[in-house]
């Protein structure tokens, strides 16, 4: 074996096994926006993997390319259908994985072939530099929501944000984003209206995107009745082992009326009770508020969620 056919199978398996760990390291499955760090990852990951074995391989540009993107594709596949054993297949990811070598095989191909100056160059870069930063664009979107909410925190939510809809979801109901009535009018703009339904944990579940409530001792809201009869709700706290499991506890349970407004809930006294659980303070990840009673029929308005 020549000597660069060993570098290129050494440079290949080092960034098999290097791609195979980086699909144990701790999931960003948390909430949209960690969803969309992780498939960014994806994307820069698998434009990484092509560029190093675009250099590694000993042959012609053409041979480059086709060894780049297959064996993204190969590698890619692979690891996707090692996590469908374990059921965590997400077809999507394969295309990301071929997308982002795809992306940096065209960015260099067209950037070298730039060579002789005038306007064949000046066009030839330009796609050059526009197909590279599609490689950037996807985490560059999910930085910048995230640092939207960074800036806006201690809001949590409040349904008027462009990007609100990342960070919310139906439990057994629906929501809808809207104004509220014209007798409320105080200029609030949008509220979450959640019908509830009459199946058991009717509600709303909502993402954070600051974990750390050390410095906090409340998180407040705006709830009442709109429509329907008054509920008992519960509200929920998780940190990030135990987003999506439940655990009531009275110091997170309120009666929501038709004249109902502001709600304060204390979180230590909400940890404390769930001490056996050992939910993380520094690592809030989920809210969530269920209605207790089964209600067919209510609707109940969210707004201003935020912690003090
Ligand atoms: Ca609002």
């Amino acid at each position: 074996m020549s000597n660069q056919l060993l570098r290129f199978v050494v440079v290949f398996l080092v960034l098999a096994v290097a791609v195979a760990v980086s699909h144990f390291l701790p999931g960003l499955d948390g909430s949209a926006i960690e969803n969309g760090f992780r498939n960014s990852l994806h994307v820069i990951g698998f434009a990484v993997f092509a560029a190093i074995i675009f250099k590694a391989t000993p042959a012609s540009t053409m041979l480059k390319s086709i060894a780049a993107i297959s064996l993204a594709g190969i590698i890619g596949g692979f690891s996707e259908y090692m996590q469908s054993r374990s059921g965590r297949t997400d077809i999507f990811d394969l295309y990301r994985d071929f997308g982002g070598a795809i992306a940096y095989v065209c960015a260099k191909v067209l950037w070298d072939y730039s060579a002789t100056p005038g306007i064949r160059r000046t066009i030839l870069r330009t796609a050059s530099v526009v197909t590279g930063s599609l490689i950037l664009f996807p985490i560059t979107y999910w930085a910048g929501i995230a640092v939207y909410y960074i800036s806006r925190s201690p809001l949590i939510l409040d349904f008027d944000g462009r990007f609100d809809s990342y960070l919310f979801s139906p439990i057994n109901s629906q929501i809808e984003i809207s104004e509220i009535g014209s007798e409320e009018t105080d200029n609030r703009g949008q509220v979450a209206q959640i019908h509830l339904t009459h199946r058991g944990r009717s509600g709303i579940q909502m993402s954070t995107v600051v974990y750390d409530w050390t410095d906090y001792s409340v998180l407040k809201f705006e709830a009442r009745v709109i429509e329907g009869e008054n509920t008992t709700v519960t509200v929920h706290i998780n940190d990030y082992e135990h987003i999506g499991r439940f655990f009531d506890t009275s110091a997170g349970r309120i009666f929501v009326t038709n004249h109902s407004g502001l709600f304060e809930i204390p979180i230590d006294a909400v940890l404390m009770e769930t001490s056996e659980r050992n939910i993380d303070k520094s690592d809030i990840r989920q809210i969530v508020i269920f209605a207790r009673d089964k209600r067919n029929g209510t609707r109940m308005s969210l707004d201003n969620v935020r912690l003090e």
